[in-house]
């Protein structure tokens, strides 16, 4: 009979260890409840590094029940947007890991998939002022037990990036930082700034826009706002719907896929202040001084380390290109090229960068630049890599009109100058090079070294 007891008791003791690691996981859902409806139920699920992989639901009264919840570390909310399909977002688990690599910090899901999944968006838009209640109340809670508001960031996702913007206006900017990820532009476009996110409802407010002709927001929202490959197509995505809903989503999904490639520091990013897109690419903007010693400002987490130059600024629209995959950083070189052809000459161009094992690529075709005799053209060239000891270069040059003669562009001297190591200087020198059209183009390099070399 003792051992029966004995061996219900470890049962039960056995039961109960069991119970303390269960992990509280983000609701799950499907089309059916999209479509029939679902009504709020926000969720708050905490990860730290000691459950990194699994989330513990807090209560939203009793915060010492979770003694995993730390108030005196920092604490990263992340808010998900529309889910008109109901299921989690596939970028949750990264996102947790990666800030979690960064810092010891609270990080706390947001779940507020009872609300924002069903097909009826304006019934999603709604519900995401009554979120935005509930963290506001939550938050409330924290401070009562000793948490300080500057030690909170929010980062928000399309929908989720308004929720933020609503609970930091609620105290009134003093949260310490909001992230914007794409924030969604339906409904909230030309809305004033109570009713969206505005660089007034948090200390220091920083956006990224992937899609701004559908599902994101045009106008900048933050103290930057970047604007990825101008902010509206993402290259890569598709162009037609016969894509399927990679077409609709593929834009504002980028977003993510950023700002994750921003977290865990895949290749720096750097942005460029400007005041357009066009402007950027025709290399206006390419003096960050204002900035110094830190340069350019670089996209993503650590924009942070911008935020005593940028908040004196109050708006910042900065602009850069993206490769069409991971790593999506690109590297920036100028490109000065002086001609010696009697005639103005208009067209495009491609530079190619040989290392001996690979070739690296920046086309400007934005629009057509002009070479005039003896004058320099100076241009921006995006390199998808950046290539170490370049010993060749090649240009090929395309006519504006493809059915006027054919031409060469006779180029006295190119260089090009990297320009986030101002050192690292190409030369073609004096040397009849003939860069010809399309066509008929021939390496630079046949018949001009590059000196001295890259290293
Ligand atoms: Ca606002
Ligand atoms: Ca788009």
């Amino acid at each position: 009979m003792m051992i029966f007891w004995w061996f219900l008791a470890l049962l039960l003791g056995s039961v109960e260890i069991y119970r303390a690691h269960e992990c509280d996981v983000f609701t799950y859902l499907d089309l059916y409840h999209a479509i029939i409806g679902t009504s709020l139920y926000v969720k708050l699920l905490l990860y730290t590094r000691a459950n990194l992989t699994c989330g513990q639901e807090l209560s939203h009264h009793n915060l010492s029940a979770q003694p995993q919840f730390n108030l005196t570390k920092p604490t990263t909310f992340v808010v998900h947007g529309y889910r008109p399909t109901g299921a989690p977002p596939n970028w949750l688990n990264n996102i947790i890991e990666q800030l979690l690599a960064r810092g010891d910090m609270n990080v706390l899901v947001v779940d507020w998939n009872r609300g924002a999944a069903n097909i009826n968006y304006l019934k999603v838009v709604t519900y995401s002022r009554d979120t935005a209640d509930n963290l506001t109340a939550f938050i409330r809670n924290m401070q009562e037990n000793g948490a300080s508001l500057s030690s909170i960031h929010m980062i928000g996702l399309s929908l989720g990036a308004h929720i933020t913007g609503f609970v930091g206006a609620k105290f009134n900017g003093k949260i310490g930082r909001i992230t914007a990820v794409d924030p969604a532009g339906p409904q909230f476009n030309g809305k004033p700034p109570e009713d969206r996110l505005d660089p007034t409802d948090a200390q220091f407010v920083d956006v990224v826009h992937t899609d701004m002709d559908a599902f994101g927001f045009r106008k900048p929202l933050g103290h930057i706002d970047f604007y990825a490959n101008g902010g509206a197509d993402q290259p890569g995505c598709p162009l037609t719907i016969l894509s399927g809903s990679g077409y609709f989503k593929c834009d504002h999904q980028r977003s993510v896929l950023l700002y994750l490639g921003s977290l865990n520091r895949t290749c720096n990013i750097r942005a460029f202040p400007c005041t357009s897109y066009t402007d950027f690419l025709d290399g206006l903007c390419m003096d960050c001084d204002q900035f110094k010693p830190a340069g350019c400002p670089v996209f993503g987490y650590d924009i942070i380390e911008w935020k005593d130059s940028l908040v004196p600024l109050q708006q910042t629209k900065a602009f850069f290109t993206t490769n069409k995959q991971t790593p999506y950083c690109k590297t920036s070189y100028w490109v000065d090229i002086v001609t010696w052809n009697h005639d103005t000459r208009w067209g495009y161009i491609t530079i190619k960068l040989h290392n001996g094992s690979e070739v690296t690529e920046a086309t400007i075709n934005h629009k057509a630049s002009s070479f005039k005799k003896y004058s320099e053209t100076r241009l921006l060239a995006q390199f998808e890599k950046d290539l170490q000891k370049v010993h060749k270069i090649s240009i090929k040059f395309s006519r504006v009109n493809a059915f006027k003669p054919k031409y060469k562009l006779r180029v006295l001297r190119i260089r090009l100058t990297h320009l986030e190591r101002k050192d690292r200087k190409a030369r073609a020198g004096r040397s009849h090079v003939k860069a010809r059209d399309k066509a008929a183009g021939r390496p630079l390099s046949q018949t001009a070294p590059i000196r001295p070399p890259f290293t």
